[in-house]
């Protein structure tokens, strides 16, 4: 095959390695980017902008600029040292166009340029610009702007001098545009998913402000946070109530960036969110066990010389203390060492010994000093034990009796005949009505219904105990076969498909949010695993001559009828305002034949945008809630928890 190596022309060793370099990232994606789906798309960008963040942590640089561009091609700028663009000595080329084009370059530059390193793979932006149709960098360096042209990994031409700069700047912009050869398919840049990340990030890179632009839609935000990851726990808190002010430490020790801030409020979940140079570690690892085991000690510490626990008094477990808390634990490491490439799980050692001691030290002193706080999150650490123990002796209850009522199932539950999980599908139904057209409705070969009478109990806001002593909960538990919270057992799971289905209407969405509350609390496994669904009951019911057609949502609505044009007008059209109106053989037709229906698959695509949804659906405050209800009531293929 013929390939351009640029016009700078010799062939040479070097040029093949870096060729060999490139083509096997081409070759295996899902090495280098996890994939070549819309997630993979994501993580180009991130990668592109880690490297801008490792300029920042480097104390070079403090803004990022992100643009969408309309085409779909992405523009990195930031304000750091610039790329170095001179000729390296042993390589005989320039830095840029290593750093470009060959793997893992890009950290090992500069000489002591970097203490750490953001990037998670570390593979650099040479793999971006590998999978680039083509990539255009920019470089302010020494007075003058240098710039050099990719295509599919390989420079088009020497670096070019297009200008200068004004006196004293620098910085690195990047352009690429993704290899359509590589990630085929129907894929866009989503501004929330970007966005999500870039606030993280700005959090825990103090000082930086990131600005994302998204010129196909005009959307933009800033993310800049004086305070840092304070200022996280305060935005991860700001519709709960807190018990005292956010207590913040950070410390270096041997060579460890640790920083930890937290907050106690009266919520009844856990909310603890943990990074390693930037990078959010969903799976923890020994940062998070660090700050559980320095938060359990130190508690039980202060309780015990507070006299508030008693010599003979048990201690408070680790959950015990950690029910209402909010924190962030970010360390920056040298050489931080991950459980694998997708697994996102922080794996060094000693980072737990130096976040429990640094956080023990200063979480023990803020007790110390603020006897007014220290009592009321030991109070909460009380009621959170006394609680749980309720809770087992209700949850033992529940599991004896669903030992029995497993054989016989709850009263209102209309099962399928088919006795393969793989094949069954439970619907769970809002309201009586609905439930009599489900059940006429179905196939009942494979398809079991479960209606669920009114709202089912927030489980937000009331705890295991209480929750458990709720009859549709209870009905919907047994019916499942799983238990529920840590006795919970997927393989007892009796229908491969559980499917929510409520009317298309404000009510009907908050009815699901409850529902979706419950799964997510107590069984995010089923989610997890993709069990869950949400069914698409249809709007509108169009007929014409012998025609009939159902919208769902209003766009398809006002589309079918521009379609039909004048026709529209003698059409018999009628809303369905609930499930219940539609006769058994409409729902089966509409919602629930496999051939024709659309289901939902629920995704826990981010669990900290997750966390913050749900408790501000579900938590205490009012105002937020009714807006988001207002606003995402209709939105329903975009249903994203
Ligand atoms: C190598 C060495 C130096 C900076 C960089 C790379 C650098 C890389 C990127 C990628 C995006 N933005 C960037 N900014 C800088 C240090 C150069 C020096 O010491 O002046």
């Amino acid at each position: 095959m013929a390939r351009n190596v640029g016009p700078a022309g010799s062939y040479g060793a070097k040029d093949i390695q870096v060729l060999e370099g490139l083509e096997a990232v081409r070759r295996r994606p899902g090495m280098y980017v996890g994939g070549t789906d819309n997630k993979a798309l994501h993580h180009l960008v991130y990668e592109v902008v880690d490297n801008s963040i490792d300029e920042a942590l480097a104390g070079a640089c403090d803004l990022i600029d992100v643009i969408i561009n309309p085409d779909s091609s992405v523009t990195v700028e930031d304000d750091g040292r610039g790329i170095p663009v001179g000729i390296h000595p042993e390589k005989k080329k320039p830095a840029l166009e290593i750093v470009m084009t060959v793997l893992h370059a890009g950290a090992k530059f500069g000489g002591d340029g970097y203490k750490v390193s953001g990037g998670l793979h570390g593979v650099g932006v040479s793999a971006v610009n590998a999978l680039s149709e083509w990539c255009e960098v920019e470089v302010k360096r020494d007075g003058k702007i240098h710039r050099q042209r990719y295509e599919r990994g390989v420079p088009m031409g020497p670096i070019e001098v297009i200008g200068k700069t004004a006196k004293g700047e620098t910085g690195t912009k990047t352009t690429y545009m993704y290899d359509h050869e590589i990630f085929v398919g129907d894929f866009d840049y989503r501004f929330e998913t970007l966005a999500q990340r870039f606030r993280e990030m700005a959090f825990v890179t103090r000082g930086i402000t990131i600005h994302l632009l998204d010129k196909r839609s005009d959307r933009e935000t800033t993310f800049y946070f004086e305070g840092g990851i304070t200022s996280f726990v305060r935005f991860l808190n700001r519709n709960r109530t807190a018990l005292h002010p956010v207590v913040h430490v950070e410390k270096e020790v041997e060579g460890t960036g640790i920083e930890v801030a937290l907050q106690y409020t009266d919520a009844y979940s856990e909310s603890v969110y943990c990074f390693a140079n930037t990078i959010n570690t969903i799976d923890g690892g020994t940062h998070l066990t660090g700050l559980r085991a320095a938060i359990t000690r130190t508690i039980n510490d202060y309780a015990h010389k507070a006299g508030i626990l008693k010599e003979t008094d048990p201690n408070f477990s680790g959950d015990d203390t950690r029910e209402g808390l909010t924190a962030i634990v970010s360390i920056k490491h040298r050489d931080p060492q991950f459980e694998s490439q997708t697994k996102v799980k922080l794996m060094n050692a000693e980072v737990q010994t130096q976040v429990q001691q640094v956080l023990g030290e200063a979480f023990g002193t803020f007790l110390e000093e603020n006897p007014r706080a220290a009592k009321a999150i030991v109070q909460k650490c009380l009621t959170s034990a006394r609680a749980r123990d309720a809770a087992r002796k209700a949850r033992d209850l529940v599991i004896r009796k669903s030992a029995l009522e497993s054989l016989t199932l709850p009263g209102k539950l209309a099962d399928c005949s088919e006795r393969d999980p793989n094949k069954c599908e439970l619907y769970i139904v809002e309201g009586d009505s609905a439930g009599g057209s489900a059940k006429q409705g179905r196939d009942r070969h494979f398809q079991a219904i479960l209606p669920l009478r009114g709202k089912i109990l927030n489980t937000e806001r009331a705890r295991l105990d209480k929750i458990l002593s709720n009859n549709e909960v209870r009905a919907l538990i047994s019916a499942l076969g799983t238990s529920i919270g840590e006795s919970f057992d997927l393989s007892g799971l009796r229908y491969g498909r559980v499917i929510i289905m409520t009317d298309a209407d404000v009510d009907g969405s908050h009815i699901r949010t409850l529902i979706l509350t419950f799964f997510f609390r107590y069984m995010p496994k089923l989610i997890e695993e993709g069990h869950l669904f949400i069914a698409q009951p249809p709007l509108y019911r169009i007929a014409y001559a012998k025609k009939l057609l159902y919208a769902y949502t209003d766009s398809d609505y006002e589309r079918i009828l521009k379609e039909m044009g004048p026709k529209a007008k003698k059409a018999n059209i009628s809303r369905f305002k609930g499930l219940g109106e539609m006769n058994p053989e409409q729902l089966w037709d509409t919602t629930m034949d496999p051939k024709t229906r659309t289901l939902l698959q629920v995704t826990v695509e981010d669990v900290a945008v997750a966390d913050r949804t749900f408790n501000m659906l579900m938590g205490a405050a009012v105002p937020p809630r009714r807006r988001f209800i207002q606003t995402h009531a209709h939105e329903v293929r975009n249903l994203d928890i």
